[in-house]
């Protein structure tokens, strides 16, 4: 398929409203949609800017992490410019984990909402399908000179359609996951169909972002009840590691835990690895799953 003929199908697929709001570009091959994109912003690309790319060369996570993006999946970037203030940001973050995980339950066709298979999102960025990663998301803020107010930002989706023909890196290679194998009849019009679903999803989401999707993100939640390793800076292996059980999701999206002290706690930033089968105690090794 073209770049062009990508670009067409995916919007052969959206309803009359989103294609008044989007404007897709797509290539074979970038460095990162969200660097490109970030440029393209500061050049005044209007809102609604879709950049996709077939694979990337520089993919990249959060806290400076790659994402791994040969061809067989789906690199996406969209620039947004909402009228929130700073610190809703994460807002952009928590809607589209919702809108990925709903546009991949329906291109796959989990309907069965106790599915193992239905989409969950591991707080605060990742989606997982069968306790596997198949999808990433990295939305990046830009603020105005004085922080008052949000300019613009580029959420960054990434997504796993295919397993790579070389398979996955070793360092990934337990924990991703990909969506189709490809021989699966829908494979050819999934990339365009998944795309066109998570953009109808972010129009509703993003012009207005609120918190009205809290229900759905709490219910996808992957690691409420289970047992995880808190890093509250973020690097693995750092001294501050605790291992507590989760509880659930607040009303601002942080992940609310109980250490093995029992004491509760909200933790908002950094980074949370579960625990071997969810249930591993204190020194146990734990399975990577970022
Ligand atoms: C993310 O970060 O998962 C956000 C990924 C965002 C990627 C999109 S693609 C379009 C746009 N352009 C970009 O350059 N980025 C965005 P994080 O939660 O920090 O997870 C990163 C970690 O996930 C890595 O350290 C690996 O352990 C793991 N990982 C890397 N590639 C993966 C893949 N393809 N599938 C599953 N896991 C992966």
């Amino acid at each position: 398929m073209t770049d062009q003929m990508m670009a067409d199908r995916i919007t052969s697929h959206l309803d009359e409203e989103s294609r008044k709001s989007y404007r897709i570009c797509v290539m074979d091959e970038m460095t990162s949609t969200n660097t490109v994109l970030k440029q393209m912003a500061s050049d005044g690309a209007p809102t609604g800017t879709v950049l996709i790319a077939c694979r990337q060369t520089g993919g990249r996570g959060r806290l400076g992490r790659a994402f791994h993006s040969p061809d067989g999946g789906l690199y996406m970037s969209i620039l947004v410019r909402p009228e929130i203030a700073p610190a809703d940001a994460l807002l952009l973050t928590t809607s589209t984990a919702v809108a990925c995980a709903e546009a991949i339950d329906t291109v796959c066709g989990y309907r069965d909402m106790d599915s193992l298979k239905r989409a969950k999102i591991k707080w605060v960025n990742d989606i997982y399908v069968n306790e596997k990663k198949v999808c990433g998301i990295l939305a990046e803020s830009v603020f105005s000179v004085d922080g008052s107010r949000l300019s613009h930002a580029v959420i960054g989706i990434g997504i796993n359609l295919i397993k790579p023909t070389e398979g996955f890196p070793s360092s990934i290679a337990a924990t991703a996951d990909a969506l189709f194998s490809a021989h699966d009849a829908v494979f050819d019009d999934a990339g365009p169909l998944l795309a066109a679903q998570i953009l109808f999803r972010m129009r509703r989401h993003l012009l207005c972002p609120c918190r009205d999707h809290i229900e759905e993100y709490r219910a996808r939640s992957f690691l409420t009840g289970r047992r995880v390793a808190v890093h509250p800076r973020g690097s693995l292996g750092d001294a501050g590691e605790r291992i507590a059980s989760v509880l659930g999701i607040d009303d601002a999206f942080g992940l609310i835990v109980r250490y093995e002290n029992g004491d509760e706690a909200i933790v908002r930033s950094g980074e949370v690895i579960l625990q071997e089968d969810g249930t591993a105690q204190l020194g146990a090794s734990p399975v990577h799953i970022k």
